[in-house]
């Protein structure tokens, strides 16, 4: 069936019995290639039959379909006549994992993090209705996703608008662990799973109930009462109409119920209700862990194995333990509990735990009311996601120097996720905010002494380390840090290397014993260590920084700015990613594409006049 499918219009002409059976080729085609590639399964699969719905019913490109995260889109990608690539999904060179607007017409909006569809549907619609233009828009949107302010607060635009957007909340009942808020309690204790009926079912009622006419008039309390399907609308105070809840995987009920939802107009929310995981045993029993997994054998389903220790496991670790004595320690996540390593965290102090769901700027204001309470709140958060949080840590916490730690995970490149997930900002943005000290360790030892330091030193700290495994640490033990020192790793007398991190590795090898290079751990990236930079300036050293994060605005301009005030002009190399979006692909080989491995700086090294010296026989 999926071989002769090459754009959606192949969908119109298959019978209900031919596009139940696609529905089950697309299971296994989306199983067999994440085994291979890794990814977002268990969101896809429970897509599936929403997905087929849509492209049966709607008419992509000229509707616009808009899928929130757009992690949940596989189906749409091998139904947009990209199954001959799908194979590649998530490698080099390969399709994304989200959907992209310049891989596909079909492809509406460009995503990877949460919350986007609903504004981005909103401006769709505005220049539609201002062009005079004539097609729909439908959005997506899982109920983490709703969690985000960006989604809540352009529901309430598009209300107040009225404005012509279908919005399907994809309701599993779970985020990447189980989902949290308000109105996520409020669908449970509507008893929203009881509820779910046969769409077609619903869908019949639906009609009876609602009219274009009927949603046009004055007499809101009428309103209400004709557009309940069930007794309640947990939208009325938007003014949306909801339909719902019905079941996402009746796919016969869906493609009715959707065939007349596009005849009416106005905003409405469909309430579909699906299981994570959906048509694959281990992966609805378990979709935490089936969220996003790495290659696994579909004959032997164990998820990917967990190799070593996680710098996100170092982390929470610490943590534990330090909270231990420090009743005053309080983590919060915007729902990345697993993925921050919080889990033993949240089961030992769960009334100093709160995952405040999609919302990563309600995470970083709330350790700002935690610290203004005398609390000491860590934000455990990614690179990429504390983007999203930019004013709040400004100006809810730098401004008064307030003591909230940022542990920020998943810096630098991260691999097969690709440009909207790789962490290459933080050092650039988070630099030019005074108070904020910036901090990257070289192991899991150092991240404990950081951690601990940091909790010392007071005001806000943000500690940036790298996506992957590190070496485990004893428990209880906990190595002092000289605080804003870099530490030189390995001696030398031409060149000093600067690195921090990940870096800090490739850069020990390039300079292998070469007595010319000198390395330097420079864990301080703000403020930096200005007295051994001096130093080594005034040894006569050159300078050759190396960052795994965007050059512009990055360490080594930091570097360059603390030189030039100090009136030295030394000559100084910086490697790091140029000013152009880094794609998916495995970290180590982006590393050596971008030239911030060893071979790479040995290629500065010898650009700097450092030559290899030649082994006998070389
Ligand atoms: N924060 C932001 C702003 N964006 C993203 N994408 C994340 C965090 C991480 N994240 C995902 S998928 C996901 C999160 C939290 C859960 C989404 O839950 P939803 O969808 O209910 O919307 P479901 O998986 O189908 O249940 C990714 O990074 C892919
Ligand atoms: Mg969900």
């Amino acid at each position: 069936m999926l071989d002769g499918i090459e754009g959606p219009q192949d969908l119109k002409r298959l019978s209900e019995r031919e596009l139940g059976e696609l529905v089950e080729e697309l299971r296994s085609e989306i199983i067999r290639v994440t085994a291979q590639t890794g990814g977002h399964l268990a969101s896809s699969l429970g897509a599936v039959e929403l997905i087929v719905a849509l492209h049966r019913v709607f008419d992509s490109p000229r509707d616009k379909i808009l899928f929130d995260v757009g992690h949940q889109a596989y189906a749409h990608k091998l139904l947009t006549g990209r199954r001959d690539r799908f194979h590649t999904l998530r490698q080099e060179g390969g399709i994304s994992g989200f959907t992209k607007v310049s891989e596909s017409p079909h492809d509406a909006i460009t995503v990877g993090h949460a919350s986007t569809s609903l504004a981005n549907a909103l401006g769709m619609a505005l220049a539609r209705d201002v062009k005079g233009e004539d097609y729909k828009i439908v959005a997506v949107i899982g109920d983490g996703a709703l969690t985000g302010g960006m989604a809540l607060a352009a529901l309430n635009k598009i209300g107040e608008l009225g404005k012509d957007i279908l919005i399907i909340l994809n309701d599993n009942e779970m985020s990447i662990s189980p989902n949290v808020g308000a109105l996520n309690r409020y669908f449970r204790s509507l008893q929203v799973q009881r509820w779910v009926q046969g769409a077609e079912a619903t869908g019949k009622k639906v009609l009876e109930r609602i009219s274009p006419k009927l949603y046009g008039l004055a007499d809101r309390a009428k309103e209400a009462a004709k557009l309940l399907v069930h007794q309640e609308n947990p939208f009325y105070a938007w003014r949306l109409r909801y339909v719902g809840p019905v079941d996402g995987h009746d796919l016969r009920g869906l493609i009715y119920l959707l065939e007349h939802l596009k005849a009416l107009e106005g905003p409405t929310i469909l309430h579909i209700v699906t299981k994570k995981g959906y048509g694959y045993k281990v992966a609805e029993e378990d979709p935490v862990k089936w969220h996003g997994v790495g290659p696994f054998d579909p004959k032997a389903p164990q998820g990917s194995k967990k190799k070593g220790y996680s710098w996100s496991l170092a982390f929470g670790d610490a943590l534990v333990e330090l909270a231990q004595t420090d009743e005053r320690i309080y983590a919060i996540t915007p729902a990345m509990r697993e993925g921050s390593g919080l889990t033993e965290f949240a089961e030992r102090f769960p009334e100093r735990y709160v995952d405040v769901g999609i919302a990563e700027d309600v995470a970083v204001t709330t350790g700002a009311g935690l610290a203004l309470s005398g609390m000491r709140p860590v934000v455990a958060i990614y690179s990429t996601f504390l983007q999203r949080a930019v004013d709040q840590v400004i100006h809810d916490v730098a401004i008064e120097n307030l003591n909230v730690i940022f542990a920020i995970d998943r810096a630098g490149l991260v691999g097969a996720d690709g440009p909207t997930h790789h962490g290459v900002f933080d050092i650039s943005i988070l630099r030019a905010i005074p108070n904020l000290k910036i901090l990257a360790p070289k192991d899991a030892a150092e991240l404990r002494a950081m951690l601990k330091a940091a909790f010392e030193v007071g005001g806000p700290v943000a500690i940036r380390y790298p996506r992957g495994q590190t070496d485990p640490v004893q428990p209880g033990l906990w190595p002092e840090i000289e605080w804003g020192r870099w530490e030189i790793v390995k001696e030398g007398d031409e060149v000093a290397i600067l690195a921090f991190g990940k870096t800090l590795g490739y850069a020990l090898e390039a300079a292998g014993d070469d007595p010319r290079v000198a390395v330097v751990n420079a864990r301080f990236i703000k403020p930096l260590d200005e007295a051994m930079l001096r130093a080594l300036v005034a040894r006569g050293m050159r300078i050759l920084t190396v960052e795994d994060h965007q050059l512009c605005g990055g360490f080594g301009s930091a570097v360059l700015e603390a030189l030039e005030a100090m009136g030295r002009s030394v000559p100084v190399r910086r490697l790091g990613l140029p000013d152009r979006f880094t794609g998916q692909g495995k970290i180590e080989r982006l590393h050596q594409k971008a030239g911030i491995d060893a071979a790479g700086i040995r290629r500065a090294l010898a650009e700097m006049g450092v030559k290899p010296v030649l082994a006998f026989g070389e």
